[in-house]
C-alpha cells in the first residue's frame, strides 16, 4: 500500500507534527490539559486527518513506532509546561498490545524528564472486547508509576460499567455525539446527568467533548461535567501556540 510506505518515511522527513487541543476547567475557565492530536502535512496531498492513516498504521504495525514517536514527544513538550498542566495522548489497542509497550511510555517518560502524574493516556472500549492480559498487565504497571488514564468516546462503544469498575481510569470523555447532532435531546442530557453524577461520587472527572457554542458549554456544565473540550475553546493548535495559550492564563 502506498500509504503504509509513505508513513514509513513520514517519520524520518519530519512530516507528521502533533497539535494540541486544550481542555478546560468547566468552572474556572482555566486550562487543565491539552489532549496531543497527530497530524500529516503530506508533499503532495496536503494535511492529511488521522481517520485517514491511523486506521492504516494499526493494520500494518507502524502503529507502535509512530506511537513511541508521538507519546516521546508529546511528553517533550509537555515538559516545559506548568507543572499543573498535563498531556492526554491516544493510544490504539495494538500499541498497548505490543510487546514492550509499557517500557516505551516509561522511556519516553524519562528522557523527557515528565512527571509520569503528568502524563494522560486516553483509551477506548474497543481495547476492552479482546480482554486479554497485556492490556491489564499495561494499565496497571503505568497506573502504580502515576500515569493516568482517560475513557475515550463514552457511550459509542460497548459503553460497559464493567471497564470503569475493573480498571483504574480517573476521567471518562463523554463523545461528542451527545453535546452536538440530531441526537442531542432530553434523552442524551439526562444520560449525561447520570455519567457526571457517577463521575463525582467516584472521584473520576467527566470531560464533554466536542463543545462548539456557549449554550453547549453550559448544558454540559449544568448537567455536572467538570471539563470540557472542543472549538468552542480552541482547536489543536501547534505546540507554540499552545504555550501562548498558557502564557495568557
Ligand atoms: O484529531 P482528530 O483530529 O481528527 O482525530 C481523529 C481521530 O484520530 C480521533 O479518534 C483520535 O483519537 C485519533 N488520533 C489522533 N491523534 C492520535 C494519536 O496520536 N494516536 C492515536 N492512536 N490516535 C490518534
Ligand atoms: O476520538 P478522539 O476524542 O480522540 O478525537 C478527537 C477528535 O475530535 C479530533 O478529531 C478532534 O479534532 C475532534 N474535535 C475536537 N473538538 C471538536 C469539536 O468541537 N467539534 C468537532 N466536530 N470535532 C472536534
Ligand atoms: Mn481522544
Ligand atoms: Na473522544
Amino acid at each position: 500500500r502506498e500509504i503504509e510506505d509513505e508513513l514509513r518515511t513520514a517519520l524520518q522527513r519530519d512530516e507528521l507534527s502533533i497539535f494540541f487541543q486544550p481542555i478546560v476547567d468547566l468552572e474556572t475557565g482555566r486550562i487543565r490539559a491539552f489532549e496531543a492530536l497527530i497530524r500529516w502535512f503530506h508533499p503532495e496531498k496536503g494535511e492529511l486527518a488521522p481517520d485517514e492513516f491511523i486506521p492504516v498504521a494499526e493494520e500494518t504495525g507502524v502503529i507502535v513506532t509512530l506511537g513511541n514517536w508521538i507519546t516521546a514527544q508529546a511528553a517533550r513538550i509537555a515538559a516545559q509546561w506548568p507543572e499543573d498542566i498535563t498531556v492526554a495522548v491516544n493510544l490504539s489497542p495494538l500499541q498497548i498490545r505490543a510487546p514492550g509497550a509499557a517500557l516505551g511510555i516509561r522511556n519516553a517518560l524519562r528522557e523527557a524528564g515528565l512527571d509520569p502524574h503528568r502524563l494522560e493516556l486516553e483509551v477506548t472500549e474497543s481495547l476492552f472486547i479482546e480482554d486479554n492480559h497485556s492490556t491489564a498487565n499495561f494499565i496497571q504497571e503505568l497506573s502504580a508509576i502515576g500515569v493516568k488514564f482517560a475513557l475515550d468516546d463514552f457511550g459509542t462503544g460497548y459503553s460497559s460499567l464493567g471497564y470503569i469498575n475493573n480498571y483504574p481510569f480517573n476521567k471518562i470523555k463523554v463523545d461528542r455525539s451527545f453535546v452536538s447532532g440530531k441526537n442531542v435531546g432530553r434523552k442524551s442530557d439526562a444520560i449525561i446527568r447520570a455519567v457526571a453524577e457517577m463521575g463525582s461520587t467516584l472521584e473520576m472527572e467527566i470531560v464533554a467533548e466536542g463543545l462548539e457554542t456557549l449554550e453547549q458549554v453550559k448544558a454540559v456544565r449544568e448537567a455536572g461535567c467538570t471539563l470540557g473540550q472542543g472549538y468552542y475553546f480552541s482547536r489543536a493548535v501547534p505546540d507554540y501556540l499552545a504555550a501562548m495559550l498558557l502564557a495568557q492564563e
